[in-house]
């Protein structure tokens, strides 16, 4: 059984650290994978972080997580709140799904209200900042053993 989670991230979160400090913060996905290494190594297991801008690839790499991954930890960022096609994909994959949101959604417009990906995934978090990722890690730890 594979010991890898894989970590998605949708468009614009290229920028993270790099362009609106004041809402998403100045660490970067680096950073976000650097500290989910060492929340995953604590359980036995390693993270691929990856990001695109594009939702067909996303989609393509939910549908290879599905032969390597354990789990999977995604920010789907605009696509949230859009991409059926992103929710149908995930629903294609076996092993447990966390949310990750950077920003409270909540607090945010009434669009960002509403996540197809909240209708697959087992949690979610938001508002914590990139903490969000490390603390999704320790409970993949937990969900896959
Ligand atoms: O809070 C989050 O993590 C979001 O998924 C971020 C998305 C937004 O559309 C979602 O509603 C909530 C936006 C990602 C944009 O990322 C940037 C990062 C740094 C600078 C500019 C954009």
């Amino acid at each position: 059984m594979t010991r890898t989670i894989h970590i998605l991230n949708g468009p614009n979160l290229n920028l993270l650290g790099k362009r609106q400090p004041e809402i998403y913060g100045a660490d970067t996905l680096a950073d976000v994978e650097a500290q989910c290494r060492a929340v995953a190594a604590e359980f036995g297991l390693e993270c691929i972080l990856l990001q695109s801008n594009h939702e067909g690839q996303i989609i393509d790499w939910i549908h290879e997580a599905r032969q390597v991954a354990a789990g999977i930890i995604i920010n789907p960022a605009a696509f949230t709140h859009t991409s059926v096609a992103i929710m149908d994909a995930l629903n294609t994959f076996e092993g447990p799904v966390l949310e990750v949101h950077i920003s409270n959604v909540h607090k945010r417009e009434s669009f960002r209200h509403h996540s197809y990906v909240s209708l697959r995934a087992e949690g979610v978090i938001a508002g914590f900042g990139i903490d969000g990722y490390a603390l999704a890690m320790r409970r993949m730890g937990s969900l896959v053993g």
